[in-house]
């Protein structure tokens, strides 16, 4: 294992260009554009009155937004310090798991391990070993059967497969996409991970030290769960009385997504937790 600390540009830069390979599109009409376009301007503007902004403050402005996209740092401190809004006023209306902010380090098509099954990890891989499983239903309570439950999560020196600044760790270390079994079921045996700094050596770590603040996010999974005909849920989970589940830098935590594992046999800890999944025609935005 490594000491070495994730650099922000090392997995910045894996980031951005992972994120250049989606086609992003959005059906914004150009009055819908408008409106969003004059409100924000018109709540900067208050900001800018109200603080009297100086011209150094503004300089700084633009050299700190020249430097955050030159280090490939934008999906960090997008996914840091706005997705937790965008996600929330998004799945207000629904029913079934709370969701949270999906982060920089998604890659799809993480290898399918079944319904039982070890993430890959290394031999001498650091932690404390966890059994997480549960059950996928529907808003009826309804077990559903082949669900889909993709997990990616860091490893105990906070780097996450594919974003490791050439350290070698391997393609899909910590990341998995299991199927739920007839009821339902899935048991993932994986490792307990550990309270997480985000890169912090670039930009996004100076906009921190600027408002005196600090990186912490607490130990959490990462989880996108979905079934034929229902609604994808990307999610995160985190551990009871951990550090940072109440002061996040990222703003993700939701009071019902907290796990509490128990020891189980053997030195491993056992948690069970259950997704309920909404029926995919609900929401606002679908027609
Ligand atoms: C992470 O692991 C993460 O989950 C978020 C939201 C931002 C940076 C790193
Ligand atoms: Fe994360």
């Amino acid at each position: 294992m490594t000491t070495a600390v994730p650099t922000a540009s090392g997995s910045g830069n894996a980031a951005t260009a992972k994120f250049r390979t989606n086609e992003v599109t959005a059906d914004t009409s150009t009055d819908r554009a408008a409106a969003i376009y004059k409100d924000v301007l018109g709540k900067l503007s208050e900001v800018i009155y109200e603080h009297e902004v100086t011209y150094d403050e503004y300089r700084v402005l633009k050299q700190w937004l020249i430097a955050l996209g030159e280090g490939g740092e934008w999906p960090l401190w997008l996914d840091v310090f706005l997705e937790h809004f965008i996600e929330d006023s998004n799945s207000r209306i629904f029913d079934g798991t709370k969701g949270s902010i999906e982060g920089p380090y998604y890659v799809p098509d993480a290898p399918n391990l079944g319904s039982d099954a070890a993430l890959p990890m290394r031999d001498d891989e650091v932690g404390t070993a966890m059994i997480f499983q549960g059950q996928v239903r529907d808003l009826d309570g309804s077990p559903i059967e082949n669900a889909s439950v993709e997990i990616w999560h860091a490893d105990s020196a906070g780097y996450y497969s594919q974003f490791d600044d050439g350290l070698g760790i391997p393609e899909w270390n910590l990341r998995g996409t299991f199927s739920t079994d007839a009821d339902g079921h899935f048991k993932i045996h994986t490792m307990q991970p550990a309270p997480y700094q985000i890169p912090h050596d670039g930009p996004t770590g100076a906009f921190i030290r600027s408002y005196g603040g600090h990186p912490w996010r607490p130990a959490h999974l990462h989880l996108k769960v979905t079934a034929p005909g229902k609604r994808l849920i990307t999610t995160q989970l985190y551990f009871q009385g951990g550090e940072h589940v109440d002061d996040d830098v990222a703003g993700a935590v939701k009071p019902e997504l907290i796990l509490d594992p128990q020891p189980g046999a053997d030195g491993v800890n056992v948690v069970n937790y259950d997704f309920v999944l909404d029926p995919e025609s609900e929401g606002r935005f679908v027609a």
